[in-house]
Parts: C-alpha cells; sequence; structure tokens
C-alpha cells in the first residue's frame, strides 16, 4: 500500500491547499480498477496533499487518473504506469 503526496498548484505556480480530490484508474488490457479507494487524507500545506491507500496488485499497464476541484478552478489529470 502506497502514500503519495500529490503537489497542487495554479498555472502561475500559487500552492492549492484547499481542493477535493477523486482519484481513479485501473488496468484498460484488464478490464479491472483500482483494488483499493485511494483517497486525501490530509492537507500537507504548501500546496501538497497526502493520498493513502494507492495499491497495485499485478505487473502491466495501469492508467491513474485524479479529477480535482478547488476554488481556482477544477483540473484532471491522467498519466499511464507500466509496473
Ligand atoms: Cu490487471
Amino acid at each position: 500500500m502506497h502514500r503519495w503526496t500529490v503537489h497542487l498548484e495554479t498555472a502561475s505556480g500559487a500552492p492549492v491547499d484547499s481542493a477535493t480530490m477523486v482519484v481513479d484508474g485501473g488496468m484498460p488490457q484488464h478490464g479491472h480498477g483500482l483494488p483499493t479507494k485511494p483517497r486525501v487524507t490530509r492537507e500537507l500545506g504548501n500546496g501538497d496533499h497526502l493520498v493513502e491507500g494507492m495499491k497495485f496488485n499485478m505487473g502491466g499497464w495501469w492508467v491513474v487518473k485524479f479529477r480535482v476541484n478547488a476554488t481556482a478552478g477544477s483540473d484532471s489529470l491522467v498519466f499511464n504506469l507500466k509496473l
């Protein structure tokens, strides 16, 4: 089980502390999602957010998605992990 620190900032580089973040993901080639429900458990300050519950229970191609809502705006990101 991993803990990730996710850093959020505006396009101009200002740290974003107060935000809701939804974590999603899965393995496109296997048709399944994450085996856990990761979530933000703590705001660490200076734009850093602690995400607990990240788990990758097999090797292969994973896609991880974050959806962010804050007063500064909404954004999302998707990236690949090859494990
Ligand atoms: Cu799989």
